[in-house]
């Protein structure tokens, strides 16, 4: 139907009328949940056709996703990359439809920056500083073996999260990585990486875990607590999302710090889509969603603010 009217604003200005699909990663993290439910909040409340496709963690589905996009004709596309690289094809096709992309969450490693709209995203360098600051600041100068859980392989929140917490450790001698693997961002496969990781370093020689999503720290927990160690307090934890889970951990002695990546990610990019629909200038490249350290001095407070949104 968009196709047939031109997809040109039928409706007036502003969000109204718009037809958008978003290619959503999928459900791998309580966060991601959070992201997709506040995206289906956002384009209700600003009355958008928001059609969400589950890629179920796999690129080939989204670029499926983003072609079928394509034929219904929407009038934009949001788009979370599962991985950095592979995008410039597809978002070719887009740009030959005339369909506007914007990225939400994750960023694309790309030739030519023209093939998306915008990029709606934290400063995930920053996420990964900010870890790595507090627990270098936490751990003062005793020798501190670390085991980091990285996020999905060859996903700009992965590379983007180790730089920040290597850069961070890096102004150290004392606090060191000793053991760095993917658990994908999801619970169910940090676990396993962490019961491995506790067997090959040792459970009483591991001084602090960073995950690179809370997920995969609640995993690292629980895998912590079957080998009889006491995360939270013989062992300090740093991760990164905000999700009440970790607040919940929190509150019982067994998480130390998360860092906040805000779930709205869809409502800032409805909105460029609607503005750029109706006066064709282009945003910003780049609309920076904010950061915050979170301890548990403010954990129940936090997790009373999130748990519905999640
Ligand atoms: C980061 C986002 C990450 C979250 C994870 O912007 O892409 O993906 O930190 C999610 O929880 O899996």
């Amino acid at each position: 139907a968009a196709l047939a009217l031109g997809g040109c604003g039928k409706q007036g200005g502003g969000n109204g009328g718009m037809t958008v699909g978003f290619a959503q990663i999928g459900s791998e993290s309580g966060w991601r949940t959070a992201e997709t439910n506040a995206a289906k909040a956002s384009a209700k409340e600003k009355g958008v056709d928001l059609r969400i496709s589950d890629a179920q963690q796999r690129q080939e589905n989204q670029i499926k996703a983003i072609r079928a996009f394509i034929a219904q004709g929407v009038d934009g596309i949001l788009l979370a990359p599962v991985v950095a690289t592979g995008w410039d094809q597809v978002l070719k096709e887009a740009q030959a439809a005339k369909i506007p992309v914007v990225l939400v969450d994750r960023l694309i490693e790309t030739s030519d920056k023209n093939l998306y709209l915008s990029a709606v995203t934290s400063d995930q360098v920053l996420e990964g500083r900010t870890a790595g600051e507090w627990l270098t600041k936490t751990v003062g100068s005793r020798d501190c073996p670390v085991i980091e859980l990285q996020g999905t392989v060859g996903s700009s929140p992965a590379i983007a999260r180790k730089k920040g917490f290597d850069e961070a450790l890096a102004k150290t001698a004392n606090v060191k990585i000793v053991r760095s693997q993917s658990g994908d961002f999801t619970r169910s496969k940090a676990k396993e990486v962490m019961e491995s990781a506790i067997k090959a370093v040792g459970g009483n020689k591991i001084c602090a875990v960073y995950a690179h999503n809370d997920d995969m720290m609640i995993g690292a927990i629980q895998a912590m607590k079957e080998a009889g160690l006491r995360p939270g307090k013989d062992v300090l934890t740093v991760s990164i999302d905000g999700v009440p889970d970790i607040f919940k951990a929190m509150q019982d002695g067994e998480a130390n710090a998360t860092v906040e990546l805000t779930p709205d990610m869809a409502g800032p990019a409805l909105d460029m889509l609607a503005a750029y629909k109706k006066d064709g200038k282009a945003p910003p490249k780049w609309h920076q969603t904010p950061t915050k350290l979170y301890l548990p001095d403010t954990a129940a407070a936090e997790y009373q603010r999130r748990k519905d949104l999640y």
